[in-house]
């Protein structure tokens, strides 16, 4: 049993491990009940369903960087895209692609802002502005494009100030970031605000929604009100959205989204040797899955929308179950109201790093964010899951 199907060969290959049994019990060992997100409270990737998993094995070696060799996974690629153009409003000249996810989506997006004010309004030193509230990853994307940036404030409300935002335009800025969905809290920025002031200077204004873009749009249909983040702001020239979040996608997965085939002029390369000689690129990688892909074709298309309102319906549920058992824990303070599936709060008994340290040894894991803790209410986060977190919480703040 020491064989492994390779595809066309079949080889023996397994030379101090017996079995494949033996295999797997060695990596059982080696990586533990890490994969079950069983007590992860930190994460905005979730468990993917079985049907995900399933396309995962079976179709591991599609490349959708050579896409010349795959023209049925392009094809659902371009579905795929198109329902994701939906959920943001795209005009008819939209162009967009599959990515590795939010960075770099958002990574995409900052170029494309430093290339089409190059081209349209011959910027070269470029300034582009974020929100303090922003990801990570502009902060690369800054640094990777060579671009100055500016952080600015935020309201007492965790949004963007957008008087802030006004200052802070000058003849180089280039664009201008809002936030679907901020990392901290969940918040969405003004983005009618944001376009406006895009419109009114010419700036390229990039959304990133990447965490709220899979959740705002349904809101409405579940009885709250859905923000307004997309392409109907004439101002917003590219959105990011992921597919690895709430929707439960293979990792990795993302895309962006650009209000035109011209814009996307401006970043893309041709690259001739491929199998299709035509074909061009405008993602940072180049190999890049068709497992994610074809997983999110299945989720978004097949399974449709109750699919995903269900799992928005039940993480908003078990979020306001968390919050209502976070509200009469003593010693707890809630941060903000949540808007979504964030929850941040504070303790007045130790220094929230210490009670992230003391909960992290019983097994939890939680972020701290700014300076409260971050909970996100993922599908795997169930009723009991709050349950046993809050004695073990309570068993923290109250003992001695
Ligand atoms: N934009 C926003 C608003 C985000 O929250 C994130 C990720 C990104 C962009 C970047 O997305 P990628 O990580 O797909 O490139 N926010 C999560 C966070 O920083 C990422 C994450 C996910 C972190 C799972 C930890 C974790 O266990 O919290």
């Amino acid at each position: 049993m020491n064989e492994i199907n390779l595809g066309a060969r079949k080889m023996s290959y397994l030379k101090e491990v017996q079995t494949i049994a033996d295999l797997f019990k060695e990596l059982r060992v080696l990586l533990g009940e890490e994969a079950s997100y069983n007590q992860v409270l930190s994460s905005m990737c979730t468990l993917p369903p079985d049907i995900a998993r399933e396309i995962a094995s079976k179709y591991a070696a599609i490349n959708l960087g050579d896409p010349g060799l795959f023209p049925q996974t392009v094809q659902l690629e371009k579905e795929v895209l198109n329902h994701l153009s939906k959920l943001v409003n795209a005009p008819v000249n939209w162009s967009g692609t599959i990515t590795s996810g939010g960075s770099e989506s958002n990574l995409i997006g900052c170029w494309a802002a430093r290339n089409w004010s190059r081209k349209v309004k011959g910027i070269n030193n470029g300034k582009i502005i974020f929100p303090k509230s922003a990801h990570v990853s502009f902060e690369k994307a800054a640094d990777i494009l060579n671009l100055n940036s500016d952080w600015v404030s935020l309201t007492e409300d965790y949004q963007v100030d957008i008087e802030a935002v006004k200052q802070s335009i000058d003849e180089n800025t280039v664009g201008i970031v809002g936030i679907a969905g901020t990392t901290g809290i969940g918040i969405c920025d003004d983005i009618k605000a944001l376009s406006d002031l895009a419109i009114d200077h010419e700036l390229f204004l990039h959304v990133d929604a990447a965490y709220g873009g899979t959740i705002f749009p349904y809101l409405d249909k579940l009885g709250y009100n859905s923000p307004s983040f997309g392409f109907e702001n004439e101002g917003v020239m590219s959105v990011s959205l992921d597919t690895h979040k709430i929707l439960g996608s293979l990792i990795p997965g993302g895309s962006i989204i650009l209000r035109s085939k011209e814009i996307v002029e401006t970043i893309s390369k041709n690259i001739s040797y491929l199998s299709d000689s035509s074909t061009k690129q405008f993602t940072i990688t180049g190999t890049r899955p068709g497992t994610s892909v074809v997983a999110s074709w299945v989720l978004l298309q097949k399974m449709g929308e109750s699919y995903i309102l269900e799992r928005i319906r039940e993480s908003l549920e078990v979020t306001q179950y968390l919050v209502q058992k976070l509200k009469v824990t003593q010693k707890i303070e809630l941060v903000f109201d949540p808007t979504i599936n964030i929850v941040g709060f504070t303790n007045t008994k130790m220094q929230n790093v210490d009670l992230v340290k003391e909960l992290e040894k019983k097994g939890w894991h939680l972020s701290i964010y700014s300076n409260w803790i971050r909970i996100v209410v993922m599908p795997h986060v169930t009723k009991e899951t709050i349950d046993n977190f809050i004695k073990d919480l309570e068993i923290l703040l109250l003992g001695d």
